[in-house]
């Protein structure tokens, strides 16, 4: 099947067409021993790397869940730094397996870049950072401003919107990575930063002065971050997609990093199913009994792995909000493992 599928399109020309989004991913990763995941090329909460190039957060955790799960050792993951404008080309063409890196689902991407959103790891939304010297304290206020944003983003479209909506004026100034946007900001070549509220917070904390900036209230548009991967791998939509349901489960049902083996004699049949005591699922992802027990051994829980990169145990320092569980106010919901 994948032999005739790659001479059709061969025979119709597309030559540059890579065979890589026909193959089999879960069987590339295991023949290559790790998870290749593109990730930012670095910001704070969510993929961000050391100075020994150790990377951390949000979504790094989902790149270590998937490890996890397929491989048993989260540890096995090679990181991609990718600026937004080269995200997509990257999996599309096949040198990453995954994309991690706070992506926005939208229509557009879902149903036009040969892709699929394998659910949401952050509920976001789009806000403005000023300077406090700037004295403005809301959005509206803005008529004139030059904006610094980042290329190949929501953002700038969500943007346009809002300013158009509200009958101002603004000036784009244009970057291609986040740190190049910081330094735009703190430069003063423009009078506002824009982006997912969450970045926001993590662009500030890489100020050389954070308190001189203050996040504006306006959140201006839906940004429902999560990973990504090829279309055509249905395999591999579900080892990712479960793999995020699996953390969020773990969480609605009280298990962590270190009561993971203690739950392994609970008599409560979800924990069974969940770390594959009892009744298992690891057969219909092709995976093994214990991948879930793996996930929450290795990376812990969906609300561990949000305190430990973006909440109360981090710099960022943000409350639970949508990402809460659905049980408590938020978002944060898991279709049944069974
Ligand atoms: N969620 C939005 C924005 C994503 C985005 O790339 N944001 C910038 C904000 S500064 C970023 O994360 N840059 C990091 C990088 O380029 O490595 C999208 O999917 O388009």
């Amino acid at each position: 099947m994948k032999k005739q599928l790659v001479s059709a399109v061969a025979a119709l020309g597309l030559v540059a067409v890579s065979t890589a989004s026909l193959a089999a991913t879960l069987d590339d990763v295991k023949k290559k021993g790790f998870v290749q995941c593109g990730v930012s090329t670095g910001l704070p909460g969510f993929s961000n790397p050391d100075d020994k190039g150790n990377w951390t957060g949000l979504d790094v955790d989902v790149c270590r869940a998937v490890a996890a799960a397929t491989l048993g050792d989260a540890s096995k993951v090679k990181y991609i730094p990718l600026n937004a404008k080269e995200r997509f080309t990257a999996l599309q063409s096949g040198e990453v397996d995954m994309l991690s890196r706070n992506t926005t689902w939208t229509l557009t991407r879902d149903g036009s870049l040969g892709l699929n959103f394998a659910g949401v790891n952050y509920y976001d939304g789009q806000g403005f950072m000023v300077s406090k010297e700037l004295g403005v304290k809301s959005a509206k206020e803005l008529d004139g401003a030059a904006v610094c944003i980042q290329a190949g983003t929501t953002t700038e479209l969500n943007l346009a919107d809002y300013f158009r909506e509200l009958g101002m004026k603004y000036q784009p100034v244009v970057f291609d990575t986040s740190d190049q946007t910081v330094q735009g900001f703190e430069a003063g070549r423009c009078d506002v930063l824009t982006s997912d509220q969450s970045q926001l917070y993590a662009l500030r904390i890489k100020l050389s002065k954070p308190d001189s900036a203050m996040v504006l209230p306006e959140v201006i548009s839906k940004e429902p971050l999560g990973p990504v991967v090829r279309q055509g791998d249905d395999q591999w939509f579900n080892i990712v997609k479960w793999s995020m349901f699996a953390l969020v489960t773990a969480e609605e049902l009280g298990v962590t990093t270190s009561n993971v083996d203690q739950m392994k004699s609970s008599t409560n049949p979800n924990v069974q199913r969940l770390l594959g005591t009892e009744a298992g699922q690891g057969k219909n992802l092709g995976l093994d009994d214990t991948w879930a027990y793996n996930i929450v051994k290795q990376v812990g829980n969906y609300g561990e792995m949000f305190e430990r990169n973006v909440g109360s145990g981090s710099a960022l320092g943000i409350s639970r909000g949508l990402n809460a569980l659905w049980t408590k106010g938020g978002l944060q919901y898991a279709p049944p493992i069974r």
